[in-house]
Order: structure tokens, then sequence, then C-alpha cells
């Protein structure tokens, strides 16, 4: 279409209408909204899947990027990926279990200990069965799931070392029911916030505390208003590629063939790209400031398994789900 436009500057548009020669508008012409900074490798990886797609189907498909919250929220961006307002969507797994509430199973407290068992599981049959609740409520979500991360915690108070440091902490969590029941089973007075509200949240003290990959904190300069960071690892978050149902059932066969595997081979790669950046990412927060400091995971899960979490979970997600993740990561509490 840029090229129409350029070629035919000055022309009534009109004119453009089947004259022959010039590129035409795309047939899907779609946005994509995601909540991450551009230097994030979920985002750059996304711009080369994207450029390939419209390369691979001479144009047909042009998937035009916003990101960074530009298009709203989380919150916002879900709902419109549901409308069609917007055709795709990357919600953590975190933020989409707010419609699909199983699809926060990957989220569970201090369940995986490596990647192996997350990719295990979630490219096996828990991200299967994830995939069909998801498509249940009429979105399409790619086989791969993207990497968000390992969350850590981060406070502008004192350091986080094991769990009685959770006791009346005001910590922001994503809007995510499964967070908030974490949080308050660990003793902390958790707060709900869209990703695009933590900066200022934290700058301006609404909460002391937040929680994320160490990528995210880097990209988003979670620094700047957090002293330090205790290595919890509580949660293993991912991103959801999603579509909405109906603009992709419309997509004939072969050009979702072309979009899948580019959207799904970037997501391999930007696997790659989180798990380079984890080996440098905690020496480069800690010489912009950042304090770092180990925790005693034990004592969260103690903590946890006393306030009834884990049983409570077992009970929302369901015994189906339950064995699947048991499959991948051995008997669970
Ligand atoms: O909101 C967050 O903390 C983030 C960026 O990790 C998610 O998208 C869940």
């Amino acid at each position: 279409r840029r090229t129409a436009l350029h070629a035919a500057a000055g022309l009534p548009a009109a004119a453009l209408i089947g004259a022959p020669g010039l590129a035409r508008a795309a047939e899907f012409e779609w946005k994509y909204g995601h909540n991450l900074p551009v230097t994030h490798p979920l985002h750059l990886r996304a711009q080369e899947a994207v450029d390939r797609i419209a390369r691979e189907t001479n144009g047909r498909v042009e998937i035009k990027i916003f990101p960074n919250n530009q298009l709203g929220g989380d919150t916002d961006m879900l709902s419109q990926v549901r409308s069609g307002g917007i055709t795709f969507f990357t919600p953590s797994a975190l933020v989409i279990a707010t419609l699909v509430p199983v699809a926060a199973i990957n989220a569970l407290g201090f369940v995986f200990t490596d990647y192996n068992h997350v990719w295990k599981a979630m490219d096996g049959g828990v991200g299967a069965a994830v995939r069909q609740a998801i498509s249940r409520v009429n979105l399409h979500a790619f086989e791969k799931m993207w990497d968000n991360g390992f969350r850590q915690m981060t406070t502008s108070g004192r350091a986080i070392t094991d769990a009685s440091a959770m006791d009346g902490l005001k910590i922001r969590v994503p809007v995510s029911p499964l967070s908030i029941s974490m949080f308050r089973g660990l003793g902390a007075a958790p707060a709900s916030l869209q990703f695009s509200e933590v900066y200022s949240a934290l700058q301006t003290r609404i909460v002391d505390a937040q929680e994320n990959p160490l990528p995210i904190i880097q990209v988003a300069k979670l620094y700047e208003v957090q002293k330090s960071c205790a290595l919890s690892n509580h949660i293993w978050d991912g991103y959801w590629f999603i579509a909405n149902g109906r603009a992709w059932r419309g997509l004939p066969a072969d050009l979702q063939r072309i979009v899948s595997n580019a959207i799904n081979e970037a997501g391999l790669q930007q696997r790659g790209d989180i798990a380079g950046l984890n080996a440098t990412v905690q020496a480069d927060l800690q010489s912009k400031g950042l304090a770092f400091n180990p925790t005693e995971p034990d004592s969260f899960r103690a903590k946890l398994r006393a306030a009834g979490f884990y049983n409570e979970w077992k009970g929302r997600f369901g015994d189906e789900a339950w064995s699947l993740l048991e499959a991948s990561v051995g008997k669970l509490a």
C-alpha cells in the first residue's frame, strides 16, 4: 500500500482502483498491540515476523504493530482482540487467565525449576489444553508460546530475603486473580495494576514493590524506581500470541500457514533471545544500581501451602489440567 501511495502521489484515490501495474492495498490489513517497550525481544522478533509475513504473502497480509500500550493497557487490548478492533495481541498467561482461567496454570507458584520443564509442559500437554480453552472463547492461540521469564521481586524498601519479609508488603501484580491469591497467601497486600501504570505507581510510591522477569525490569527501566531485587523465581510467565477468531478463520489456509510459521519461528527465536539476556541482565542491572539478593524458596512454598494456596488452585484448575502439569514437572504439593 505504501508503494501504491508513493507511486501514485497526486492521483485521486479512485484512479488507483484497478489501475494496472500498481500494488494494491493489502487484502488483510491488521493491527497487533502489545504492552512492552520496543527494545524487548518480543517486539524485535514480532517485527521480523510481520516483515516476513508481508514478504511471503506478497503484501496480501500487512500487520502493523502498536507497541508499549499505545492502544491501551492489557485489559483494553484483551477486549479489543475479542471484538476485532485489533487482530493480534500477546497477553501474558496471567492476563489472558482473566478470560480463560486455566491459562494461569503455568504461573502457579514455584512449579517450574528450569526451562526444560517449562517448554516440555508448554509445547506439550499443558500448552495444548490451554490453547484449546483459548479457542473456546473464540480466539486463536499460535502453537509456540513466547517467553516472558521467571518473575523476580523488586522493592524500594528493605530487601526481601525470605517469606517473612512479605508481610504487609504493598506489591503491584498484574491484573490476575492467581497473582492476587498468591501474594495474599504470602501475607502481602497486592494491588492489581496494568503494566502501563507500573513505572509511575512505583515512582509515586503508590506501591513499594513489583515482580517481573529481569529483562522487563531492564527494558522498562524499573531499576530507576526500585532499590533491590530478590531472586525468587516464584512464577514462570510466558506470552500467548493470539488472534481474533473470526479474522483468523477468514484467512485462506495458504496464508494461515505463512502467518503461523512466521510467528511460531519468531517465538522460538525470542525464547533464545531471553535465554541470552538471562546470562547478562543481572550484571547490567547491578551496574545500574539495583542490588540483588538470593531468597529461601522453601520459606515461600511453606507459607503458600499453609495458606491453602495449592489446594485452592488445584480445585480451580481441575484434576485434568493438574495431572497434565504433573506429567511435565512431577508430583505437586
Ligand atoms: O504486567 C506485567 O507485569 C508483565 C509485563 O509481566 C505482563 O505482561 C504480565
